[in-house]
């Protein structure tokens, strides 16, 4: 309410925020959780409370008017369609030189993500984040966050039989006649529902196409795992369709936030104030970056330093889709859950995750998200005159994803004979370089905050989400975000309460 005062405000409900609370109030604290999001909660008329892929509606995105689906065509056709405006659940965030995409709602990027939970080698660690002991993240971290999150593994007898992965045994069979690493990547999908989807037994979620807007079934968001843990401390509160727009130092140390009441066409309906004895930011890489942009060059938190705004990467991200030959279907039932990936990382610089396209009718199509070690970074910056904060990736900075995405799927054509598809991403367009899943950095551990999230200059601001990684995780991010927040809410609570 408005005038509140709370002890701890956590802005954002995903990956990093979601770990910050619960263990925040398992240590006894109380914590007032703000997103700008819906709770998603509550079905529509329709008896379901997210829609299909294959048929978004005023659910599917945040604040826009038209679809803009990841694979804008198909088979030459565009596919996007008009729809309401409201604050549904896919944010397609338009910058310069890429689209960034970004859940919204409680939950965060779990209520949207495909939920592939990959822990990264060992040895690319390093690379990932500097500054941090190894050994404690795989001894502690790793297994703590993959625990909480609910990780688990495809059944591999189940797999070899199951219609709706023939796409990934072809992915397999493509893969190893090519002699690339073929690996299975553990999710947070109930496999065992998927199992009863398969035969029947119970309403089909990853079987009927449900991944970009939302799934109704068997996927381990947020809200049955970490968010669920918290509330049921009774220490938690949060506060959907509401915006932090201002964080700025208060009187005693504490700080005051400036908050907007949403309504769901996106209109600004109250503007409530609130005193907080610390704050978290976990508005995700791109929400967090632009709050602190804005604040730092506005001067409302003028302390913070130079590293503001820095160390944003796309983890590389780049799709594409090979067209198969007749004799080689990928099936008309597809799992909207990928379950599997081809490691070319030490060799070629590329992770490709064997992604689903669940169209519902034979495609000949196999589909491919990957994650590539892409060197560029960009800097989100405020522009005094638009009075907004930009990126300035350029799109041509996807070269070297391309480039290392080839190592695979050239040497796989070649083998197969075989070419790529150019339907998907406009006419006769290979590469899907114009977009992320997975933003990154712009608040860099251990330089923009110290080596546990602290903010230089500000005693009691917390950065705890994505905004952390340096650009790349080398392979999907949310495990490596909430491992992390793990190691960092533990030394916080243990030396700033
Ligand atoms: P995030 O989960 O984005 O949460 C930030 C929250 O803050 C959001 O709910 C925002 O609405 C909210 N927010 C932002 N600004 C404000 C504000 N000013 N006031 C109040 N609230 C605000 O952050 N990763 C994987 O590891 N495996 C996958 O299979 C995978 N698939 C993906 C598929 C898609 C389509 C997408 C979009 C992402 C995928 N990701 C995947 C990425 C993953 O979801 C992402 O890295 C994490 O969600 C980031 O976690 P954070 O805690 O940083």
């Amino acid at each position: 309410a408005d005038g509140a005062d709370v002890d701890v405000l956590v802005v954002g409900t995903g990956y990093g925020g979601s770990v910050a609370a619960l263990r925040l109030a398992q240590a006894g604290v109380d914590v007032h959780m703000v997103e700008m999001g819906m709770a998603w909660d509550t079905p529509g008329t329709d008896g379901k409370i997210f829609c299909n892929t294959r048929e978004p509606d005023y659910r599917s995105y945040w604040l826009r008017t038209r679809t803009k689906a990841p694979l804008s065509n198909f088979l030459g056709f565009p596919i996007d369609r008009d729809i309401p405006r409201y604050t549904g659940i896919l944010d397609a965030e338009e910058f310069g030189g890429i689209t960034v995409y970004q859940g919204r709602g409680v939950g965060g990027g779990s209520l949207v993500n495909g939920g592939m939970a990959v822990v990264p080698e060992r040895a690319n660690f390093a690379a990932v984040l500097p500054s941090v002991n190894p050994d404690e993240m795989y001894a502690t971290y790793y297994p703590r966050a993959n625990a909480g999150l609910g990780v688990s593994s495809i059944d591999p007898e189940w797999f070899e039989t199951a219609d709706c992965y023939q796409y990934s045994r072809v992915g397999r069979k493509h893969a190893q006649r090519s002699s690339f690493p073929f690996v299975f990547v553990p999710d947070v999908y109930d496999w065992d529902y998927m199992e009863q989807e398969a035969v029947g037994t119970v309403p089909k979620s990853a079987l009927a196409g449900e991944i970009l807007y939302g799934n109704n079934h068997g996927k381990k968001s947020l809200q049955k795992t970490y968010l669920a843990q918290a509330k049921a401390t009774g220490r938690v509160s949060i506060s959907p369709l509401h915006r932090v727009t201002s964080v700025a130092p208060g009187s005693g140390g504490a700080y005051t936030a400036v908050i907007e009441q949403l309504d769901t066409s996106g209109g600004v309906t109250a503007t409530k104030t609130v005193t907080a004895g610390k704050v978290f930011f976990a508005a995700g890489s791109v929400g967090t970056s632009k709050l602190l942009v804005r604040l730092k060059a506005t001067g409302v938190l003028s302390g913070l330093n130079g590293e503001i705004g820095k160390g944003w990467g796309d983890n590389g991200n780049v799709m594409c889709g090979r067209a198969n030959h007749l004799w080689d279907p990928t099936g008309s039932l597809q799992s909207a859950i990928p379950c599997c990936g081809i490691d070319n990382w030490t060799a070629g610089g590329a992770f490709a995750e064997v992604a689903p396209l669940p169209t519902g009718i034979e495609t000949w199509a196999s589909f491919y998200l990957s994650i590539t070690n892409n060197p560029h970074r960009a800097q989100f910056g405020w522009n005094a005159a638009a009075g907004k904060v930009e990126l300035n990736w350029r799109t041509a900075w996807k070269q070297p994803s391309i480039d290392m995405a080839k190592t695979i799927f050239d040497t796989i054509n070649a083998r197969e004979g075989t070419i790529y598809r150019t339907d998907l991403f406009g006419v006769y367009k290979i590469w899907g370089d114009h977009l992320t899943y997975h933003p990154l950095g712009g608040a860099v551990l251990n330089r923009a905050t110290d080596n546990y999230g602290r903010l230089h200059g500000h005693p009691g601001l917390y950065v705890i989400d994505g905004a952390l990684i340096p650009g790349n995780t080398t392979v999907n991010p949310f495990v490596t975000i909430t491992a992390l927040a793990e190691r960092n809410i533990e030394r916080i609570i243990a030396t700033d309460l």
